[in-house]
């Protein structure tokens, strides 16, 4: 296990005073802390936003990359090196807006990699506007007017694209977060974990006090966690097809479900064969180590380019 001090950086870090990403870099730096692999054999990918710089507050190797392009990068990175532990950051724009396609694209491939969306409702780094989750109707004081458009909902998009582990936590409840994390990069297969966040600077509707339900009658929060409710996420049979289907039934009708309440925790679970694993067996070169580590001087390519003719 890593030191906490080991993990952090002394890079100058700009966000604004109050800022969920603060939450999330904290349950990040604790779950690599915590994960018992070196630093050297850690990778995190982000795409441009506020968000976009964790990997810059982060002790490890890491690119950050272009708007929307965290995961093909990501992806690639693990199809070279197997044995990196693989994490991409990004906002709710970045991989729910203009890196949909790849978010669609990744869940489908289940390689085992980790994705992490900080999901504040808005464009924060180009200063607020409706980011793809902000709701039909809703308007955030840097909007001229309500959003008209339906706003996507990540947990079953990511559970119907084909992600293998689909959670939600919130980023100022850092010790379910953290968890949240870690039970993400542990799990075989690609994982989400759409994070909650407030954004003082530019959504005034999704605050701290909002979540933390200090205008409700009860004044409990503004989310339950679903575990604590006794939802049983996981697929117990993976080869059982029918039981797949009625947890990934479970898990989009748990995101569908509206109310005074939004769920967080495990919606979806299901260990099942990845896309490495899926290509060592017809390729024993890569069960053997990691592509960047392979030799292939002295290999006959002939019989391949005769198959290819
Ligand atoms: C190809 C491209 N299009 C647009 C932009 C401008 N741009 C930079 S960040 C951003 C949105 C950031 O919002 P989000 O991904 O939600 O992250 P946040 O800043 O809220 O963390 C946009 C549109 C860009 N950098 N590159
Ligand atoms: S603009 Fe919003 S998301 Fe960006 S650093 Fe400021 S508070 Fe955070």
């Amino acid at each position: 296990m890593l030191k906490l001090e080991e993990v952090k950086t002394d890079v100058f870090n700009d966000w604004c005073p109050g800022c969920g990403d603060f939450g999330i870099l904290s349950a990040l730096q604790q779950a690599i802390a915590e994960l018992e692999v070196p630093r050297e054999k850690i990778a995190v990918f982000s795409g441009i936003g506020c968000s976009g710089k964790t990997p810059h507050f982060l002790n490890v190797y890491g690119i950050h990359t272009l708007h929307g392009r965290s995961l093909p990068i990501a992806a690639g990175a693990k199809l070279a090196n197997k044995d990196l532990t693989v994490i991409a950051v990004g906002g709710d724009g970045d991989g729910y807006g203009i890196g949909a396609g790849h978010f669609v694209a990744t869940g489908r491939r289940n390689l085992d990699l980790t994705y992490v969306v900080f999901n504040n409702g808005v464009y924060g780094l180009t200063k607020g506007q409706s980011a793809p989750t902000l709701a039909k109707g809703l308007r955030t004081k840097s909007m001229p007017a309500p959003a008209i458009v339906e706003a996507v909902n990540p947990i079953a998009l990511a559970i119907c694209a084909g992600f293998t582990f689909v959670a939600r936590s919130y980023s100022l409840s850092v010790k379910h977060l953290k968890a949240t994390i870690l039970a993400a990069i542990r799990h075989p297969g690609t994982a989400l974990v759409d994070v909650l966040q407030p954004c003082p600077t530019y959504n005034d509707l999704h605050t701290k006090e909002f979540w933390a339900g200090a205008d409700t009658p009860d004044k409990k929060p503004r989310w339950y966690d679903l575990q604590q409710e006794g939802f049983d996420a996981v697929v117990r049979d993976p080869e059982d097809g029918g039981e797949v289907v009625r947890k990934k039934t479970a898990g989009v009708m748990k995101s569908l479900e509206g109310g005074e309440r939004e769920p967080v925790g495990v919606f979806f679970e299901w260990k099942t064969a990845t896309y490495g694993e899926q290509l060592a067996a017809r390729m024993p070169l890569l069960a053997e180590k990691p592509l960047a580590e392979a030799d292939f001087s002295g290999r006959d390519l002939t019989p391949l380019l005769a198959e290819l003719a």
